[in-house]
Parts: structure tokens; sequence; C-alpha cells
């Protein structure tokens, strides 16, 4: 079946928009007729190069290209089809992408840690679980989902069934933004009543750290980021202070902290840097936790910090995938806690934009115009 989707054939590249031919619907697959899609900033993390391996390991691992690639990993939309042993699917269900494939089978899915699924090693390649052809050619697809598209085909594992009174572009958010940053600070973080908190950098990740950490009690938010309309948006979100870089947040933490700093800091840049995580550490008080979730390009290896305050400080410096939570019980409850007006969704939409405008979008994204974009069809 053919459909139309955004493709990127390189680093550098723009988004081409074309029809594709989607692969053949095997027995755990699930068509999806694609209704929203949320523009993740991880997709662009493709067109600049960060998340590409580089050409020499590739070759040296045996790996085929990750181009061409189809992309959108945030989407929502309706089931039109299941594949023969699909159970917990049908017709007309509504559903969410969910980048972090679920099996519920391999160790980590047994063990509750299912944003850690074994399944989750061919996300960036080229994969059984998709055989998509542009042109001739077979194509890699991002996360195995590629939601920049009419229809996309998902494996049931990447799917979750959500209510179909939810709006279909607030649904979508809910596929990884969302979690990602709201369990960061809830989760990962551990944020309780009282504590004192820094957001680093508030893009579509950070902006749900702030909320997250709102809704856990956190007495101080200080929400770090250049962009003026993004400091603003943060105040609407629960930060109860701004500041413009981790130096000019830094007295203000001393102050509000009374010399201790920070309990948590949550670090979602745009692109991830040894240095930036550097800042992040130096506002870390004793004992507590700096969390890193942003993407960093492949070549990012140090960190320089002072090593002593590991130590001496006794703190503590983890990354998060996907909020660290699972992909079945955190969508459903994060859109609950929508349905009662205690979680803001809306508000994190700025632009819509048609499926063949998904260059703008990515445009705005880049210079800072949007927190969250979504194709809408
Ligand atoms: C990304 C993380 C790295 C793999 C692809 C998806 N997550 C969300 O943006
Ligand atoms: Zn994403």
């Amino acid at each position: 079946m053919k459909t139309r989707a955004a493709l990127l054939t390189g680093v550098g590249e723009r988004w081409i928009v074309d029809d594709i031919e989607l692969g053949e619907l095997g027995p755990q697959d699930v068509m999806i007729e694609i209704k929203a899609a949320g523009l993740c900033h991880s997709d662009e993390h493709m067109s600049s190069g960060d998340m590409v391996i580089p050409e020499k390991t590739r070759l040296a691992l045996g790996l085929p290209s990750q181009f061409p690639l189809i992309g959108g990993h945030e989407g929502a939309g309706v089931v039109v089809e299941v594949g023969s042993s699909v159970q917990r699917f049908a017709v007309g269900d509504h559903v969410v992408t969910s980048f972090m494939p679920a099996c519920g089978m391999c160790p980590s899915c047994v063990d509750g840690r299912q944003y850690l699924c074994d399944l989750g090693a061919s996300l960036l390649q080229k994969s059984e679980i998709a055989k998509h052809t542009w042109r001739g050619e077979q194509t890699n697809v991002y996360s195995n989902l590629g939601t920049f598209a009419e229809y996309a085909l998902v494996h049931e594992y990447s799917l979750i069934k959500v209510d179909p009174e939810l709006p279909f572009e607030i649904a979508a958010l809910l596929s990884c933004g969302v979690p990602t940053g709201w369990g960061a600070a809830v989760v990962r973080a551990g944020t309780r009543p009282g504590d004192v908190v820094a957001v680093v950098g508030i893009g579509g990740i950070g902006i749900n750290a702030v909320q997250g950490a709102a809704a856990a009690g956190a007495r101080v938010i200080v929400a770090i980021d250049p962009v003026e309309m993004k400091q603003k948006k943060a105040l609407e979100f629960g930060a109860t202070h701004t500041a413009g870089s981790v130096d000019e947040a830094r007295p203000l933490i001393q102050e509000l902290s009374r010399g201790r700093l920070c309990d948590r800091v949550i670090v979602a840049p745009s692109v991830l840097y040894g240095d930036i995580l550097s800042g992040a550490m130096s506002i870390t008080g004793k004992g507590s936790t700096c969390v890193a979730v942003g993407v960093a390009p492949f070549s990012q290896t140090e960190i320089p910090m002072a090593l002593h305050d590991l130590v001496l400080w006794s703190k503590e410096l983890k990354g998060t995938i996907f909020g660290s939570m699972n992909p079945r019980t955190a969508i459903p409850n994060l859109a609950a806690l929508y349905a009662s007006g205690q979680l803001k969704l809306q508000e994190l939409i700025t632009r819509r934009y048609p499926l063949d405008e998904v260059n703008n979008g990515y445009d705005d994204l880049r210079n800072g115009e949007i927190l969250r974009g979504v194709i809408t069809t």
C-alpha cells in the first residue's frame, strides 16, 4: 500500500515528502491512520547527524545506512487493520505510538523496567519490523514507527490504546516529550515536596520536567533557557523563577536554597554536550541528583567536572530514557491527569503544520520559536 511520508536522505538534508510503499502487514503489526504527529527534536537529531552512527564505526560493525529514513515517532491515530495474531487492538481503536516498545517478555520488561525493553536496541536501525520502500530502496523507519506519514505500520508492542475522547493532537504529545520530561523529574530524579529543582533547557522535554516537578511539590523550580518565550512559558507551567543560563541561575539558586544548591537538576537541552553537564553538576547540591535527558552527539564522550564533588558531596549523575517509566501505564496515567485538569497539554502546542510543511516546523523548532509543533491531518 502506498502512503505519503516525510523522509530524510542524509545528514544536512531537508525533509522530502513523497510516496512510499508500506511493507506487508505482519501477524503482530497494526496499520494506523495517523491523525497527529509531534515534532520532537530527536527526529531532527538525524538531520543534524547527532544520532547518526559515524560511517567508520557503522561499517566496522557491518550495519546498513540509517538512510533513507521515514521520520516521526510522536503520533496518534486510528487502527485501520490488524495482523492475524493481534489481540489487544481492533479496527477503530484510538492509539498512541511509543518510541520505546514494551515486549513484556525480555529481562528488562519482566523486571518492571519497560523503558529498557530489549527491542529498543533496534530503534535507530533498519530492522525486520518495518520493510517499507522508497523508490525501490528499503527505508529505515524512525523508532520503527514513522509517524510523519498518512499511514504507519506499527508493531503492537509500540502502541498504547487511549480513550477516544482524547483529541489526537493531545494524544500525540503523550508519545515522547511529555512522559520523558515528566518522568525525568518525578520518577528518575524523584522530586519530593519542598525540593529546590532546576531544569536546564526548556523545550518539549524540559517544560514537562517543570510541570512534573511542580506536580511533585517542589518549593522552587528554576527554569533555565536563553529564549524569553520559553522562560515565560515555564512560569505558566509551574516554574517559580527563570534564568538565561546556569551562570545566571547559580547566585539565585544559592540564595533560594540557603547555599545548599539544588536537590534535583534535570538537564534537557536541545543537544547535550559535556560542558552543559558540568554546569548542571555545579548547581547540584550535597547528596543530590542530576538527571540527563537530552540526546548527545555520538562524538561527545567527556564531561569536564569536579570529580572530588562526586565523592565528597556524594552527588549522583544519571541518565534516563522515556522518563524511566512503562509506556503502557505512563501514557494512560498522564492522559488521565490531563482529563482531570492536572496536566497541561494543549498549552504545549505552539503551531500546527500540514505534513507537507514539516520543514517549516523544524525551522521553527531550530529557531527556538516553538515549544511543540504538531503535524495534523
Ligand atoms: C529518542 C531517543 C533515542 C532513540 C530514538 C528516540 N527518544 C525520544 O525523543
Ligand atoms: Zn521524542
